[in-house]
């Protein structure tokens, strides 16, 4: 039995997927690549046998299809989810998995309606081997508890349309599922400050920026957000415990996060493609997706007020427990 997959969004994610998944991935092919520019879901296509079409709907008339992997922009996701989920077959979701709190919580609600977990959000952090030694280290607790996170998320430069909530909505996202992975507990308030600013930066991008975040117990995790850094893409993590300190990622620079998370996402994706031929997910459900966009929508607001922002979640179906 093998996953047949259809790639939505042939951009640079999308596509950096449809070349994984034809070349590293076991017992799954690429079948459909979606793209509304059908230029582009043909470039991606070419060479993986893949038929490359303009809609989601299309590629569902692909005989053989039985999965799909999103890989468009954010906003787009929410109407592919429902798409997928009708048809009750595995998705991975690339993050994030909707752009608001209250669109993450519908897809939540949808898969309930369903019944089952179909829905795998593509936080690769999780499946690179630094973050999942750390997380060892964290549960065997051997140096104690852990009592505080630094972390610092750099990337060498923006595109042109970045604007300043994507600093929290594209690239802090990741440190909130970081977060969440290492402590196993919930973030409950976020606060942005503001610091000097980069003059690299383009106009009206106040970068670096510093983000406070609490977990239910008290960890305290600070976040640079820094993505005119210049020098190139850097994303690390320092662990301080009762009785020591560990560092991951500092000092490992690459051009960007597919360089540098190239093995994490090969990981995660065979991880899906292995949970999903046993009717599971392999790694972050819709909960952590929803769970994250809350995280979000404070830390924006906290990004605009400075004020320490409480992050509000619905109760926790049991799907997800
Ligand atoms: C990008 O969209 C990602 O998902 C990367 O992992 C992140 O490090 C980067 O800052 C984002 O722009």
């Amino acid at each position: 039995m093998s996953l047949n997959v259809a790639v939505i969004g042939a951009g640079r994610m999308g596509a950096d997927h449809v070349r994984r998944l034809h070349e590293s991935i076991d017992n799954a092919t690429v079948a459909a690549v979606v793209d509304i520019d059908l230029d582009r879901a043909k470039a991606a296509a070419e060479g993986t046998g893949a038929l490359a079409v303009a809609s989601l709907a299309e590629a569902f008339a692909v005989e053989g299809v039985n999965a799909v992997l999103i890989a468009t922009p954010g906003f787009l996701h929410e109407e592919a989810l429902y798409q997928a989920l009708q048809r009750d077959v595995p998705i991975l979701c690339e993050k994030p998995m909707t752009p608001d709190a209250a669109s993450a919580w519908r897809v939540v609600q949808a898969e309930v309606a369903l019944g089952r977990q179909r829905i795998q959000v593509g936080f690769m952090r999780q499946f690179d081997a630094g973050y999942q030694s750390l997380k060892t280290e964290i549960e065997a607790g051997a140096a104690g508890s852990l009592l505080m996170l630094h972390c610092a998320h750099r990337n060498a430069s923006t595109l042109a349309d970045f604007t300043e909530p994507m600093l929290i909505n594209d690239s802090v996202v990741h440190e909130f599922d970081a977060i969440r992975f290492f402590t196993g507990e919930e973030i409950t308030s976020v606060q942005v400050r503001r610091g000097k600013r980069s003059s690299l930066a383009p106009e009206g991008i106040s970068d670096p920026q510093h983000v406070l975040i609490e977990t239910e117990s008290g960890i305290l995790a600070d976040v640079e957000i820094f993505v005119n850094a210049r020098y190139g893409y850097e994303v690390a993590t320092q662990a301080v415990f009762e009785n020591g300190v560990r560092s991951i990622g500092a000092g490992e620079v690459t051009p960007s996060f597919i360089e540098r998370f190239a093995a994490a996402y090969d990981a995660e994706v065979q991880a899906w493609v292995d949970a999903a031929l046993r009717g599971e997910i392999g790694g972050p459900s819709a909960w952590d997706g929803y769970a994250t966009a809350a995280c979000c929508e404070a830390g924006v607001a906290a990004q605009r007020s400075g004020e320490q922002t409480a992050v509000v979640l619905a109760a926790k179906p049991e799907l997800y427990r």
